[in-house]
């Protein structure tokens, strides 16, 4: 069954420098989804090695952390319909070149070294992601949005 769920993205510090905080945003809401919560941070080494610990050891490992703590980040969880696979969807593949015309990557970005938008990519890693950043009291979604009562239609998913 299709299912409401929360992911976590991150503007990274190249989009965030180059002032696309709003364009990004603006996706998302854009989309219907709810963004329930979000803060401005800057990353240290300590939780980029926690964040992308998958990637310790690879040739690109000093390099990715190096970017992600070069300035502050603005992390999000975003909530909606199916949210982690269509939020990636939305972000577009890893490496800005290749991804399709439309999403964030493909339009913002030019290398995959600077790819400006990090998602969750499993049911896992977001559950992960959400809790390194934020704490639960942090997490505000005792509120509805007026897309939500389209999306989530309540007679829609009875039986
Ligand atoms: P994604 O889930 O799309 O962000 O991609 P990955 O988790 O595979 O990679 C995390 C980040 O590492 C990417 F955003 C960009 C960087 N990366 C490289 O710089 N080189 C690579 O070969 C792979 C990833």
């Amino acid at each position: 069954m299709k299912t409401e769920e929360r992911t976590f993205v991150a503007i990274k510090p190249d989009g965030v420098k180059r002032g696309m905080i709003g364009k990004i945003l603006e996706r998302f809401e854009n989309k219907g989804f709810k963004i329930v919560a979000m803060k401005l941070l800057q990353v240290t080494p300590d939780l980029a090695a926690k964040h992308y610990e998958e990637h310790q050891g690879k040739p690109f490992y000093n390099r990715l952390v190096h970017y992600i703590t070069s300035g502050p980040i603005v992390a999000m969880v975003v909530e909606g319909y199916e949210a982690i696979e269509s939020v990636r969807h939305i972000v577009g593949a890893t490496n800005p070149q290749k991804a399709d015309v439309g999403t964030i990557r493909a339009d913002f970005a030019q290398v995959m070294e600077y790819n400006i938008i990090h998602a969750s990519d499993s049911p896992e890693s977001a559950q992960r992601e959400i809790n390194l950043y934020f704490k639960p009291e942090e997490i505000y979604d005792n509120w509805q949005s007026m897309l939500e009562m389209i999306t989530f239609d309540e007679e829609r998913f009875q039986g």
